[in-house]
């Protein structure tokens, strides 16, 4: 029983803290329960569940697919793990693992350019871009897309840019009840 003691005076100072708005019961990994990442996931869910039946349908989770015309289905049905057809709000994180933008949005543009600005110059070129680029084949093209002023490189606002444009695009198509 000395081990559930030494829990106790671990646990209850948490609790007490998350209690107002977390249920204890069921215990998630870090990555579900980073409020940022929380709050970062439930905007896109916000954002792409059209009929607001709170999962996603093939045809709603392509909207949030850069690859959707030719990886869309392939990306839905890796990403719906349980089967039942529909992505819900714990399959998201996971469905959204090749999404270079979900990618750079849940570590954060700027630890993420950091992270890849390998040589510390505050620019990221194509090699150090392609650590972060879930594209493959495509990189060189994305990286180009996010390139707006054209100089060969991304800036800290180019590379949060390319994350934001398809969250934005999302959250201005769909009608807002404000
Ligand atoms: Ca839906
Ligand atoms: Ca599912
Ligand atoms: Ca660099």
């Amino acid at each position: 029983m000395r081990s559930s003691t030494l829990l106790s005076w671990t646990i209850i100072p948490a609790c007490s803290l998350l209690a107002a708005d977390v249920p204890t019961t069921t215990a998630k990994p870090t990555e579900a329960t980073d409020p940022r990442k929380v709050a970062l996931l439930r905007r896109i869910m916000t954002a792409a569940d059209k009929n607001r039946d709170g999962r996603l349908s093939v045809a709603e989770f392509k909207t949030l697919d850069a690859q959707a015309l030719h990886h869309g289905q392939e990306h839905f049905g890796q990403g719906d793990t349980n089967q039942d057809g529909f992505i819900d709000s714990d399959e998201l994180p996971g469905s959204l693992r090749k999404q270079t933008w979900f990618a750079i949005l849940s570590e954060g543009t700027e630890a993420c350019f950091k992270r890849l600005d390998s040589n510390q110059d505050a620019k990221l070129d194509v090699k150090e871009f392609r650590l972060v680029s879930k594209m493959g084949a495509h990189t060189e093209q994305h990286f180009k897309g996010a390139d707006s002023d054209k100089d060969g490189f991304l800036g800290i606002a180019e590379l949060g840019g390319l994350a934001e444009r398809k969250l934005k695009a999302l959250e201005g198509a769909s009608p807002k009840t404000k």
